[in-house]
């Protein structure tokens, strides 16, 4: 019989918080459990996790690289060698460059994965500022409000650990899903309940009854896209009562006078009517929250996808600050890192992401700058120069003082540069990105590294990213199977999954790094960031890339702890020295030392210093004059619990527990249009209209449907399996956008539902 052994690893079927220890029957893995002596997860497993053997060996895997084979689309395809694929990659690549300039080629990447700390950084060093993904709706916003006010990267997150020996008194969950997702953005779901149970009050603010808002002190069941109305109000309650902590605002915020003048108009009556809540209520949470101290914020993703995210954002840190929350024991933790190794997160290590590899002249032709067409009007050789000293005072800065000033630092520059259509957003903005490639505007990219996205789904306006895609010169896809995306390769580079990687795994998790162990290889796949860094040398980037391979790469990571990299796989983890009210010493790195309520920083760059509510609804209505042909309201996303964004419907035990994709839709609702539980409906909006099996439920008002996202049919035929069919954002085409950083409104819109 095979020899039995288990090796503890860290899973990484979503973003990868929890220990796991992976079974093996001598090479072959069997079975993947929670590890009990995990310190993020305690033994938390969920049927993500517990699915990876099934990704690992599933038989629709790509193993080997492709070249396309037959026209562009067909999905005919021949096997080639790495050697040759990494050479006609770079061939191409350095080609294009000479040719037409490194801006003719750009990467897009999606949420965070392991290659994530190395994608931008490949992009930049090539020279190309034509860097994006799917940030402007997930995540983003908060961070580059987080950078606005307390001057970092690092977003502040729930103390659920309690390291300072106080747990939170009172959580407020706002848009975010963690108990029945499993993990969000650096917290296992089991380690919030933990918190959740030993929390005095807890305030859920979501339009749907999900699990801990059955036990919330308060459910406050917002209409969807009004957060922002809901957060202004909660300010003015604190203010209007005296409620916030005067001796933190006093000495560590700045504009707080500005702020409480500013924020009068916006009273609960005021957002009573906007939200759909009742002013009492807004006014019982908002004295909730301020008086059970410490208390914290876990905030998610519906806040990212509204027409005003970045100032919702700003609210809500805003309340953080104001009532003293901020890096308190129990409050939202700003992590302490393990200092010693030099890759923490690309949060926190600057370095990391790249951005100083690209010259600042480059910035110049990114592909939403309005600037890209417009020669540089000032001598260019004086503005380069001065440009330089910038970029020199700015690298040392970012390297040395910290990480956060030159967050700010950098988006200034860059907006003097680019011009970008969204002022605070820093890499190219994603539905710009395929608009500008379908319409050759400003120009037309000759080149396209697709690295571990599938924007056929997960992108607004999928027609248009599907013509960009058909009309790129050269793309290359990393991904683990043929998607509806991977069909327009012309290069299909197999990635290796978790378990084929060893890895320090760093992301989000900014108190520890973990290991990832790699117990198996199928094929020929390889880490995507071994293929970066063999790319590198093959187009003259060592200096970027100055690793041999992925494994120097690793010991280089570890060199000032002492371990090298096996020597850290039998250690697991090394955890940072976590110490709280950092900012009583050091002060905050904003340029002004202190939490920025009212921030210059933003006014120069034209946006609002304080924050303010812009209705989705409000525009919404302008356009459609036939409103009453679309009168429900449709919150199109929300996370699967068994799936991980567009990943896994090739999974038969995933796929099981989630077959079909599905709408929910109030009873009282359903009984109206006459639709029954289980049946299959169409969903449309004035841009398309997509097949869902209707799910009943009460948990929510009667007039919104909440729709599942990331649905394609690897079951059908190639090369579409079915994209079109119950693709969400089929329903987004030419949005309005947050004019700030360019996120569309996901979780408000028009729609109308009935029986296909
Ligand atoms: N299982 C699983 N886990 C995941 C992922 C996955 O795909 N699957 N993806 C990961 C990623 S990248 C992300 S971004 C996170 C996202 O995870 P979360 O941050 O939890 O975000 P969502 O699941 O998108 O939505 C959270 C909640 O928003 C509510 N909601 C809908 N509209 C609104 C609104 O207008 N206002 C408010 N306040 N609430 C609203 C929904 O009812 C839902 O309960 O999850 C991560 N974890
Ligand atoms: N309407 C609507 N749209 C949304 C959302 C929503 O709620 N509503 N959510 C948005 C959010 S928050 C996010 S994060 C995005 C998600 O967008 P993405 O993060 O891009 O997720 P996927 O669409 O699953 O595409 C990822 C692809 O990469 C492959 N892959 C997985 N791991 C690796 C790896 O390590 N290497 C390589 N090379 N490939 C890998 C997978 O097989 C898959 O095909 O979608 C966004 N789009
Ligand atoms: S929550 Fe994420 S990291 Fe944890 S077991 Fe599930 S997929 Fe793995
Ligand atoms: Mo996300």
């Amino acid at each position: 019989m095979d020899k039995k052994r288990i090796i503890k690893s860290t899973c990484r079927m979503c973003h990868g918080i929890c220990g796991v220890n992976v079974h093996l029957e001598g090479d072959r893995v069997v079975r993947v459990t929670g590890d009990k002596d995990s310190l993020t997860s305690k033994g938390f497993i969920c049927t993500k996790g517990a699915a990876s053997p099934e990704l690992l060996y599933h038989p629709d895997r790509i193993t080997h690289p492709l070249r396309r084979k037959g026209s562009k689309g067909d999905n005919q395809w021949e096997k080639i060698s790495w050697d040759d694929a990494l050479n006609e990659m770079a061939e191409k690549l350095s080609r294009i460059k000479k040719e037409s300039g490194p801006e003719f080629f750009g990467l897009t990447q999606g949420t965070g994965r392991p290659y994530v700390d190395f994608a931008s950084r490949f992009a930049y060093a090539y020279g190309t500022p034509n860097y994006t993904g799917i940030a402007h709706i997930c995540y983003l916003p908060r961070m580059m409000a987080t950078a606005f006010t307390l001057g970092s990267l690092q977003i502040p997150v729930s103390d659920v650990y309690g390291f300072g020996g106080v747990k939170p008194a009172c959580i407020m969950i706002w848009g975010c899903n963690i108990t029945e997702l499993g993990a969000v953005h650096g917290i296992c779901s089991k380690t919030f309940l933990t918190a959740l149970k030993n929390a005095k009050k807890v305030i859920v603010v979501d339009p749907r009854k999900i699990g801990p808002a059955k036990k919330a002190d308060h459910w406050l069941r917002i209409r969807p896209g009004a957060d922002g109305a809901l957060a202004l109000a909660m300010i003015h309650v604190i203010i209007k009562e005296n409620l916030f902590d005067d001796a933190f605002v006093k000495n560590h915020t700045t504009g707080f006078n500005k702020l409480a003048v500013h924020v009068r108009p916006f009273t609960p009556a005021w957002a009573a009517k906007i939200t759909r809540i009742k002013e009492e209520e807004i006014i019982e949470a908002a004295r909730t929250y301020a008086i059970y101290s410490p208390a914290s914020i876990q905030w998610g993703n519906a806040i990212d996808m509204s027409l005003s995210s970045f100032q919702t954002a700003r609210s809500l840190m805003i309340l953080r600050a104001i009532t003293g929350n901020i890096d308190v024991p129990g409050g939202d933790a700003l992590w302490v890192a393990p200092d010693n190794v030099k890759l923490k997160s690309l949060y926190v290590n600057a370095e990391m992401p790249g951005n100083l590899l690209l010259p600042l002249h480059k910035y110049h032709r990114a592909l939403d700058g309005t600037k890209v067409n417009i020669p540089l009007k000032l001598p260019k050789r004086m503005l380069l120069k001065s440009l330089e000293v910038i970029k020199n005072k700015y690298y040392d800065r970012i390297s040395k003082i910290s990480a956060k000033k030159g967050a700010i630092a950098r988006l200034k520059l860059l907006n003097r540069l680019r011009a970008p259509k969204f002022p605070v957003m820093p890499i190219v903005h994603p539905p710009t990105f395929w608009r500008s490639i379908a319409d050759a505007d400003p120009y037309r990219l000759r080149a396209l590294w697709v690295l571990g996205t599938n924007p056929m789904v997960n992108m607004t306006n999928p027609h248009i990213v599907e013509k960009a895609l058909s009309m790129m010169e050269y793309t290359v896809v990393s991904d683990f199977f043929l998607t509806p995306t991977a069909r327009f390769a012309d290069l299909f580079l197999p990635a290796a999954t978790w378990l084929e990687q060893d890895d320090i795994n760093n992301h989000l998790k900014i108190w520890c790094v973990t290991a990832r162990k790699k117990v198996a290889q199928i094929g020929d796949v390889m880490d995507d960031r071994e293929v970066m860094i063999q790319l590198a040398k093959r187009l003259g980037l060592e200096k970027a890339f100055p690793w041999e391979n992925y494994q120097h790469f690793l010991n280089d990571m570890l060199a000032d702890t002492g371990l090298n990299f096996e020597q850290f796989r039998e250690k697991g983890i090394i955890t940072g020295k976590m110490r709280y009210r950092k900012y009583e010493e050091q002060g905050f790195p904003t340029p002004s030392g202190k939490v920025e309520i009212f921030s210059k920083s933003l006014k120069n760059l034209s946006v609002s210093p304080l924050p303010v509510y812009r209705d989705p609804l409000e525009s919404l209505q302008q356009k459609y004059d036939d409103k009453n042909d679309y009168p429900l309201i449709l919150s199109a996303g929300g996370k699967i619990q068994h799936y991980f964004h567009s990943e896994g419907r090739q999974i038969k035990s995933l796929r099981k527990r989630q077959p079909d994709p599905e709408v929910e839709i109030h009873p009282s609702k359903a009984k109206e249009l006459e639709i029954n539980d289980g049946d299959w409906v169409w969903l449309e909006t004035k841009k398309g209209r997509i097949k869902m099996r209707a799910k009943l439920y009460d948990g929510m008002d009667n007039d919104i449907v909440n729709a599942q996202f990331g649905w394609w049919f690897p079951e059908e035929n190639a090369p579409e399996y079915g994209w079109r069919q119950s693709n969400v954002n089929i329903l987004f085409g030419d949005e309005e956008y947050d004019p700030d950083i360019g996120s569309e409104s996901l979780r408000c819109a028009y729609c109308r539902i009935y029986r296909a």
